[in-house]
């Protein structure tokens, strides 16, 4: 059945405000940056649960919303996600588990297996994918698109804590199936990615990486519409 259609409360806005809210959020998403260095300094929950909601706006194949945030402040808890991704890490990265094209594409970023910012920062979220839904009678219910779902709303997450000031790094532990028991979820769910957030470090540094231009990331084809005078 389709649901009831309601009118779609929706701001149109003027064209020179539209340029300059386009021009500073250009700018304010521009300054982002993975971090690897975090501070322990405290993030109130509140924030966390905050981003969590925006990140669950994202649009999604037949709107079944095929994500889960998995939330934990607990040291304990971090703790063992520390242990579990460094031990997957070490063997990526010192028992050549990485293949020689992949380890040479990190160079630049200075990885190793190394992941003590997960014990670091205040909290950790670890976003999972439901492959499918569970309907009330036990059986399975098919989720559409669900890797192109999870991805935009990790995205927005990702926007979201940035807007709020917090940083955060899109973490993927590999492989990262430990992360279904660690965390006891159930069957129906994978890991999707992880994220520390919190604060940068006061000495905090990133690698010195240039973005690609407009031109690099833009194709035009056709003509452009024509402007309505
Ligand atoms: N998961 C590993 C390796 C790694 C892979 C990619 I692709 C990165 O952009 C960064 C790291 C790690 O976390 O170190």
């Amino acid at each position: 059945m389709p649901a009831p259609m309601i009118p779609y409360d929706f701001e149109r806005l003027d064209a020179d405000n539209q340029v300059s809210r386009a021009n500073s959020f250009f700018e304010e998403m521009d300054r982002r940056r993975s971090v690897r260095f975090f501070s322990d300094a405290p993030v109130p929950r509140e924030l966390v649960e905050l981003a969590i909601r925006t990140a669950s706006t994202a649009p999604s194949g037949a709107h079944r919303q095929p994500w889960r945030f998995v939330l934990t402040g607990d040291p304990e808890v971090k703790r063992q996600i520390r242990v579990a991704a460094e031990e997957e890490e070490r063997i990526n990265y010192e028992e050549g588990r990485l293949p020689l094209h992949w380890r040479e594409a990190l160079e630049p970023l200075g990885t190793d297996w190394r992941k003590p910012f997960l014990e670091t920062v205040p909290w950790v979220v670890v976003m999972f994918e439901e492959r499918y839904g569970m309907n009330p009678d036990g059986s399975k219910q098919h989720n559409f698109y669900v890797k192109e779902s999870a991805g935009i709303a990790a995205g927005i997450f990702i926007t979201a804590l940035h807007h709020m000031g917090l940083a955060t790094l899109t973490h993927t532990p590999s492989p990262m199936a430990f992360l279904t028991k660690l965390l006891g979820r159930p069957e129906n769910e994978r890991p999707f990615c992880m994220f520390p957030i919190g604060y940068p470090a006061d000495d905090c540094v990133v690698p010195d990486l240039r973005r690609k231009t407009l031109d690099e990331v833009m194709v035009e084809v056709g003509e452009a519409p024509k402007r309505r005078t």
